[in-house]
């Protein structure tokens, strides 16, 4: 009966959008949907939900400052000191990397000199230490005192170490590095390298890709197909291997005491050219395809001329219909060998999906394993702008 159906209609639930109930439960509204853009699974709750970088765990999941409102993957809270230069001296610029790290964290990059002297106090702030290049240290070396710093910030106080190398093509120039990681137990295979392995490209331009993760379930693989390197140095010693070309170790990973180390075996992870895409230079099947591309548009403007000629023999043509032209057998030719390119251009970008290279996701990952488990942990989103 209608009488009925008018009287039900008020207790309908009202339209959503409109917010319900008290304010209160509005509130738990709010946290419910923040914690949705987060991998509700991922133990412990609500991460990356904090606001302030306080050394207080607010939000009571057991980490401490998980903060990341951009909701990009970097924790905002994080203290990455860079130790050295990490522009490689052939020209290939590095301010991509840095440039897109500050834009997604409160807390700029800390920069430490290859001369500067390690002590506890310089690295007590940081919970990151990026290895660049530490050549302008020479020979200096380091000090009894400066390795022990650095040992204890690593296995006390529970520093990560992200080591990187080949800034240059002097082999030498790796021994501040190499003297520096001595604690670690992890080294590069440099001497008599020259400037290094993998410095031949087969396939397009630099870097070597390299496909081989023999670890793919280590966390900083997650998502990771391929990684780019150029004019390397291998990487030896007791950490778990990583990455591997042939007979070369290029990443090992290793936990010491409360710490972490990752050792890279080069630096084109930082480099621009790999940093952005719009940047990267094409491979040969992007070429190819590219090249295609005008063939095919070249060719379909020849036809549709084509179709403006008069036909042979001076007939005109049929209503509706067409006839033949001297230019048909072109039209024809370049129509097939554009049919050919296109097939070429979509195998060979199928096979290129496995080569991708998805650098930030690498640092995102990497940076999240190098932190202390209780601190500035924030999910890695499954899509990552950059
Ligand atoms: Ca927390
Ligand atoms: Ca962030």
């Amino acid at each position: 009966m209608t009488g009925t159906e008018a009287g039900q209609a008020p207790v309908l639930p009202p339209p959503t959008g409109q917010g319900s109930g008290t304010p209160g439960q509005n509130g738990t509204f709010m946290l419910d949907d923040e914690s949705q853009l987060i991998d509700e699974n991922a133990p412990p709750p609500n991460v990356g939900s904090e606001m302030a970088c306080d050394g207080i765990d607010e939000n009571g999941n057991g980490i401490i400052d998980d903060v990341d409102k951009g909701r990009d993957g970097l924790c905002d809270c994080l203290n990455i000191g860079f130790f050295g230069a990490l522009a490689s001296d052939n020209g290939n610029s590095t301010g991509a990397f840095e440039t897109w790290l500050e834009a997604r964290s409160d807390v700029p990059v800390t920069h430490i000199g290859a001369r500067d002297t390690i002590t506890a106090d310089v690295l007590r702030p940081l919970q990151v230490l990026v290895i660049g290049n530490l050549r302008e240290r020479g020979n200096a070396g380091f000090s009894a005192a400066e390795l022990e710093a650095f040992r204890q910030w690593i296995e006390v106080e529970g520093g990560g170490v992200m080591s990187l190398a080949g800034y240059t093509a002097n082999a030498n120039d790796m021994a501040p590095t190499v003297a520096l990681l001595a604690p670690t137990g992890i080294s590069y295979d440099y001497q008599g390298r020259g400037p290094g392995v993998l410095g031949v490209v087969m396939n397009g331009p630099p870097p070597v890709i390299v496909n081989d993760i023999t670890a793919p379930e280590h966390p900083s693989m997650e998502g990771i197909k391929a990684l780019g390197v150029f004019n390397a140095y291998p990487v030896v010693g007791d950490g778990q291997v990583i990455v591997r070309s042939g007979e070369f170790n290029l990443a090992m990973a290793k936990e010491l005491g409360a710490g972490h180390v990752f050792v890279f075996s080069d630096e084109w992870i930082t480099q621009d050219v790999l940093w952005s895409p719009m940047m990267r230079p094409l491979t040969q099947c992007q070429q190819s395809c590219n090249q295609c591309a005008n063939q095919c548009s070249n060719c379909e403007t020849n036809c549709a001329n084509c179709q403006l000629q008069p036909c042979q023999g001076g007939q005109q043509p049929p209503d509706g219909g067409t006839c033949a032209r001297g230019c048909d057998q072109a039209c024809t030719q370049c129509t097939n060998n554009c049919q050919t390119c296109e097939a070429a251009c979509a195998a060979c970008s199928a096979l290129e999906q496995d080569q991708e290279l998805d650098i930030p996701r690498f640092w995102l990952n990497t940076f999240r394993w190098l932190t202390p488990a209780n601190e500035c942990q924030v999910p890695v989103p499954t899509t990552i702008v950059y």
